[in-house]
């Protein structure tokens, strides 16, 4: 299986199944001199982790992150920087009843004509246990874009199924195990997502996240522009089923004269464009959104058929997600941080010279 690197300076390969014994990731091209130590890791994958509370799959992972190269005396040193987590807690029969299946949905059918070989266990490379290592790593790139340029990166959950938040305020999102910007209406979300649960099926969502303080310049036109990179990252996380940037779809029914972000000496009066213009930062906060479809592993019976192409009924028992979108904030501010890294890397190397603040070329 190929396609597991991403990036263009800041490379990021991942590697591993749910059930085999390690999920790991190697960041190359991140700069020396970076201060990282295992316990950096912690807070984001806790907060992507199962099992935080009742609404996400039961499985229990210790995630703790093992640095095995690219850090000495607890600073990058400009070489590849190695990390794993064990896994510890897979339970790989519940699989054996739908090993010979494609559950409805799901990439186990795909999976199965692309390389005519499956790993049923957990759904092996498919599995949302491979974010993880997308959190790890962006946890380097959060804390480089942070150091280097005070840029900060973060999410929520913007609906939920058909809910829908009717405030919203940063302090709510990280005091409820959703992420949901309206702490009036978590009791309300959790009633919500019991019945679902009981129910045995699952539901979508649609995941905000928002970068601020990147400056004007980051990115590149044509082929590499910041939203075509960031739309590829986000739309590489597991379950996304579409990616906007900005007004995104909205722009389809606003006139010219309502889209337009209007400048004046103090800034833009608006953030329409979500702060990428041409594919390059334009200096307003990046903002993107991101779909994501309900989880295909239910205990509603669907039809399917069998590898032999035989007619069968599968019903997907176990430790699932009834909504992937309430642990997918972490995931997508990882992608976003590690694209704005990567771009911002090749940026300095291209141009580099050019005054910030007065843009002209000083530099050879
Ligand atoms: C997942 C199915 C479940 C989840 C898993 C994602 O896996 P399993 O049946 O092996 O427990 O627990 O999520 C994680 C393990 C994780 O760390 O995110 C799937 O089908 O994507």
């Amino acid at each position: 299986m190929s396609d597991n690197t991403f990036g263009k300076l800041l490379r990021v390969t991942t590697f591993g199944e749910s059930h085999g014994p390690a999920i790991g990731c190697v960041v190359d091209g991140c700069p020396p001199g970076l201060a990282i130590a295992p316990e950096d890791f912690e807070a984001d994958l806790r907060r992507r982790a199962t099992g935080r509370s009742r609404h996400t799959s039961q499985r229990r992972e210790a995630d703790a992150i093992e640095i095995l190269s690219g850090v000495y005396e607890g600073r990058s040193t400009g070489t590849p920087i190695a990390l794993l987590i064990r896994n510890t807690d897979a339970r790989s029969k519940d699989y054996s009843e739908i090993a010979r299946t494609f559950r409805p949905g799901h990439a186990d059918y795909t999976y199965w004509h692309k390389y005519g070989i499956r790993d049923p266990r957990g759904g092996g490379r498919s599995s949302a246990r491979e974010t993880t290592m997308r959190v790890a790593a962006g946890v380097i790139a959060k804390r480089w874009l942070a150091q280097r340029h005070g840029v900060s990166v973060r999410g929520y959950l913007a609906q939920l199924g058909d809910q829908v938040p009717s405030t919203f305020a940063w302090d709510a999102v990280e005091a409820n195990p959703f992420f949901w910007p309206d702490a009036e209406m978590v009791p309300a979300l959790e009633k919500y997502m019991d019945a679902l649960r009981k129910s045995g099926d699952s539901v979508g969502a649609r995941v905000n996240v928002v970068a601020e303080g990147v400056p004007a310049g980051w990115g590149a036109p044509i082929y590499g522009k910041l939203d075509s990179e960031l739309a590829a990252a986000l739309m590489s996380i597991n379950a996304v089923k579409g990616v906007e940037i900005g007004d995104g779809f909205a722009a389809v029914s606003q006139r010219g004269s309502e889209h337009r972000d209007e400048l004046s000496a103090e800034g833009f009066a608006s953030n329409h464009a979500g702060g990428i213009l041409g594919g390059i930062a334009s200096g307003q906060p990046v903002t993107a959104s991101i779909a994501l479809k309900p989880t295909s592993s239910i205990l509603i019976p669907g039809h399917s058929v069998d590898i032999d192409g035989q007619p069968t009924e599968v019903v997907t028992k176990g430790r699932h997600d009834p909504c992937v979108g309430i642990r997918a904030t972490p995931i997508a501010e990882a992608m976003m941080a590690l694209v704005l890294m990567d771009q911002a890397l090749r940026h300095r190397a291209q141009c580099g010279d050019v005054d910030p603040v007065s843009p002209q070329v000083t530099g050879g």
